[in-house]
């Protein structure tokens, strides 16, 4: 049934290899899911709708394969693509599974595996260019400590940044069209992970050498894991030009990274995040950096991916309602009204607007008293969600 929530190429849903191909393993069980080669994930992805797929180098390529069998698996990939007309808008480094990587790849102690670590991203880099990737990630799972004994936390941040600067140096020297996203997670499986937030990370940014390459990717999960407001990081990372991409899931506060299905936690604040990003015009993927439930067998992954992509179609027709509703706007606009004209001197400083501010008598008990009916605005935004207006 092809209806308002069916997913299109210009919605530009993305999912990984990793997610759809996640075969259900997990620290206290076996797969439960047998795995599928990566051209069987893109015709699946193909069959729900989806607009692109992005990779782990080893998601698509063993590691330790020889350069003729990677070209060959590479050539296999490219033909499903072609076939299915699916793209790869972002593709990323595996420097978290491989055993040498137990202790971090850009900050270990250890300077055989930070150099192999940059070995292996400028290789999984020319991977993603030959894919057509135009955004690279960096998510760092294991760039951490369980004890602070072993790492000097301002040694590992020198180190993440040399790792930075020389990569971004590398694609400018390839001449590679190619920004970084930098992707937060504040612990698992690392006790505690570097760079913990994006805000953390947007903090960093500008400490680098070539900063205006590099950007974030936030992803839900991995804000809410640390109690934190999404769309509020979502929307300091666009102000600052840096939205680059974003991962789209869910998750329950106090939980480990569960990675579900969009909207299936928190359908407020992922209603939030649909409205944002639709509000200024996102124009990046909405990848969905999730996985089905491990009772699940493909039909149910297949569920999922349909699942994610039509909530985020759902919740973005709610949020067309939202901005037309006439009395959630006749609210917004009373409740930013500005009744004495007072904004008029509000801005940037001089000497004039500081006078007349210093000599204005404003009547505090007045504004203490103010009724801002947010009560009556949230109910009519949950009511809008569960359809009775
Ligand atoms: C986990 O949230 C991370 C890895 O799956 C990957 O490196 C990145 C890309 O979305 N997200
Ligand atoms: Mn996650
Ligand atoms: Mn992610």
């Amino acid at each position: 049934m092809v209806d308002l929530f069916t997913p299109k190429p210009e919605h530009k849903f993305t999912f990984g290899l990793w997610t759809v191909g996640n075969v259900g393993r997990d620290p206290f069980g076996e797969p439960v899911r047998v795995k599928l080669t990566p051209v069987e994930i893109v015709h699946m992805l193909a069959e729900v709708g989806a607009y692109g797929v992005n990779l782990h180098d080893n998601d698509l390529i063993p590691i330790g394969a020889a350069p003729a069998e990677r070209d060959k698996i590479v050539e296999g990939f490219k033909r499903a693509l072609k076939d299915t007309g699916l793209v790869v808008p972002m593709a990323t480094t595996n420097l978290f599974s491989d055993p040498s990587f137990k202790d971090g790849a850009f900050t270990s102690n250890d300077p055989r595996v930070r150099a192999y670590a940059l070995q292996k991203t400028m290789n999984a880099i020319e991977l993603g260019v030959e894919l057509g990737a135009e955004v690279y990630v960096f998510w760092g799972g294991r760039e951490g400590t369980e004890t602070d004994a072993s790492k000097n936390p301002v040694d590992s941040l020198k180190r993440f940044r040399e790792a930075l600067n020389f990569l971004c140096a590398y694609v400018i020297d390839q001449g590679f069209d190619l920004k970084f996203a930098l992707e937060a997670k504040p612990n698992e499986p690392r006790g505690d992970i570097f760079l913990p937030t994006t805000g953390a990370m947007l903090g960093f940014i500008g400490s680098l050498d070539y900063p205006e390459m590099v950007g974030v990717n936030p992803e839900v999960a991995h804000e809410q894991m640390a109690g934190l407001n999404f769309v509020h990081h979502v929307a300091q990372a666009w102000e600052a030009g840096k939205l680059f991409h974003i991962d789209l899931n869910d998750q329950a506060f106090g939980r480990y990274d569960q990675d579900f299905r969009f909207g299936s936690v928190n359908l407020k604040s992922s209603f939030f995040v649909v409205k944002f990003l639709e509000d200024v015009g996102y124009q990046g993927s909405r990848h969905f950096d999730a996985h089905a439930y491990r009772t699940e067998d493909y039909d149910g992954v297949k569920a999922f991916a349909r699942g994610c992509m039509r909530t985020y179609l759902i919740l973005k027709e709610k949020a067309a309602k939202w901005n037309q509703d006439p009395e959630i706007q006749t609210l917004l606009a009373e409740i930013n009204s500005d009744q004495d004209h007072i904004s008029s001197i509000l801005g940037t400083y001089n000497a004039a607007r500081a006078a007349d501010i210093k000599a204005r008598s404003f009547n505090r008990e007045a504004l203490g008293k103010r009724g801002l009916a947010y009560e009556r605005l949230d109910q009519l935004t949950v009511e809008l969600l569960l359809g009775v207006n």
